[in-house]
């Protein structure tokens, strides 16, 4: 397992839609590997492969509380089937928009289907941090980020804020 760099906006390759996996076998496998390590380290709750430079439909997540033991989950080629007409606020973040934090609002409950780490089918309907966190990570599949959501004004004061931050640190 090995920690991979983050990557972070305006970093074009955040934009790429990404393509459907093929199979789900070992090469895969240690992919998420890779990204549940390099999720845990930053430390986030949720990590698109596209935030590790990879342009295929892979997300990991972790929704356990600090508490609580780990609970890994991996999505591979997520689909969502339905969503409700009432929509949900959460205050979000991005390990790709690091220290900007905005309230987004989507749909509150959705229905989805996605492969797990061994290829096998798996259809939820979600509420509150999954559905949150699903749809943000689905969004990166997409070339979204969370401040895609935000009004034009906001977005830019966040993305003057991230390219000072960069010539800064690099
Ligand atoms: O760590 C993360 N926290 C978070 C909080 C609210 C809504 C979404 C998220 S996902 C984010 C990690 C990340 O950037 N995933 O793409
Ligand atoms: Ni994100």
């Amino acid at each position: 397992m090995a920690i991979r760099p983050i990557l972070t906006a305006p970093d074009p390759r955040l934009k790429t839609i990404s393509k459907p996996v093929e199979r789900v076998d070992d090469e895969l496998r240690a992919l998420m590997d890779d990204m549940l390590e390099t999720m845990y380290d930053a430390p986030g709750i949720g990590l698109a492969a596209i935030q590790v430079g990879v342009p295929h439909r892979v997300i990991v997540m972790d929704l356990a509380g600090k508490d609580e033991p780990p609970a890994p989950q991996y999505f591979v080629n997520p689909e969502i089937t339905w969503r409700s007409e009432e929509l949900a606020s959460y205050e979000e973040g991005c390990l790709s928009v690091p220290e900007m934090y905005e309230d987004v609002q989507r749909p509150a409950r959705i229905k989805a289907k996605w492969l797990d780490y061994n290829g096998n089918p798996v259809e939820v309907e979600a509420d509150g941090m999954l559905a949150t966190c699903l749809q943000h990570e689905m969004d990166h599949l997409e070339g979204v980020l969370f401040i895609d959501h935000l009004s034009k004004l906001k977005r830019d004061i966040i993305m003057r804020k991230m390219v000072k931050a960069k010539k800064r640190y690099g």
